[in-house]
């Protein structure tokens, strides 16, 4: 059996490693640049930007052992139809999704600003998965593709760890999947928030499941995969 050394305790890869997948939440410029969304609401981007290079090392080795890639994004319809007015109307932005901002309109599907980051554009395989919600379960297929695909165990990387990721994770653990955040992979506009979600995640003998750093995973699944290739 394979293990990662985690927190609260090690975690087991499944048999096939097909059955895991890498999960990249959000790492759209609408939230790592100025201009976009998380701007709007008036919270530093430039703090998530420093993980993009953990999460590219992440993406090249799943890659590199074809292994699966799940991409999201936050995004609504050009008719907002989507996007209930609890969302719209909620806080004090300078620009409410579906306005016109310096990338094109926030949050809005298919607008410049909309898109994910350069550095970690999705392949041709790799699943690209558009979400109106925080969470990735709401109002998506998601679970019908991981179950069609045999995906049980889920790493998570990405932004923000309080909401899109957590939100995701809990709804993942609830379905039954093994869930994995990669704590030095995931970023919050408020360091305390990071914090708080990687201790509430793990506390109760993981009662949502567990966390762990790049390095760990990289360094125990390299060597597995290298002798199946
Ligand atoms: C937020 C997200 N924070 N991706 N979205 O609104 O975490």
């Amino acid at each position: 059996m394979t293990t990662i050394a985690a927190q609260p305790y090690e975690y087991e890869l499944p048999e096939d490693l097909q059955c895991c997948a890498l999960v990249i939440i959000d790492m759209q410029r609408d939230f790592l640049e100025l201009g976009g969304f998380g701007d709007a609401l008036g919270n530093d981007v430039t703090r998530l930007q420093a993980i993009v290079p953990t999460v590219k090392q992440l993406l090249e080795a799943f890659r590199q052992f074809n292994l699966p890639i799940i991409h999201t994004l936050e995004c609504h319809k050009p008719d907002l139809s989507d996007c209930p007015p609890a969302k719209l109307n909620r806080g004090k932005s300078s620009l409410k999704i579906g306005d016109a901002g310096p990338m094109g309109r926030i949050l809005i599907d298919g607008e410049p600003g909309n898109q994910i980051i350069p550095e970690l554009t999705p392949l041709p395989g790799e699943i690209v998965l558009t979400k109106p919600g925080k969470g990735a379960f709401c109002r998506t297929d998601l679970e019908l593709q991981l179950h069609r695909k045999g995906i049980t165990h889920l790493l998570f990387t990405g932004v923000t760890t309080e909401v899109c990721v957590q939100t995701t994770m809990r709804e993942a653990n609830d379905r039954g999947f093994e869930c994995l955040l990669i704590e030095d992979a995931t970023d919050s506009y408020f360091p305390e928030f990071k914090t708080a979600t990687i201790e509430m995640l793990r506390a109760q003998g993981g009662i949502i499941g567990w966390t762990t750093t790049a390095d760990e995973v990289i360094s125990v699944l390299s060597p597995v995969l290298s002798t199946k290739v």
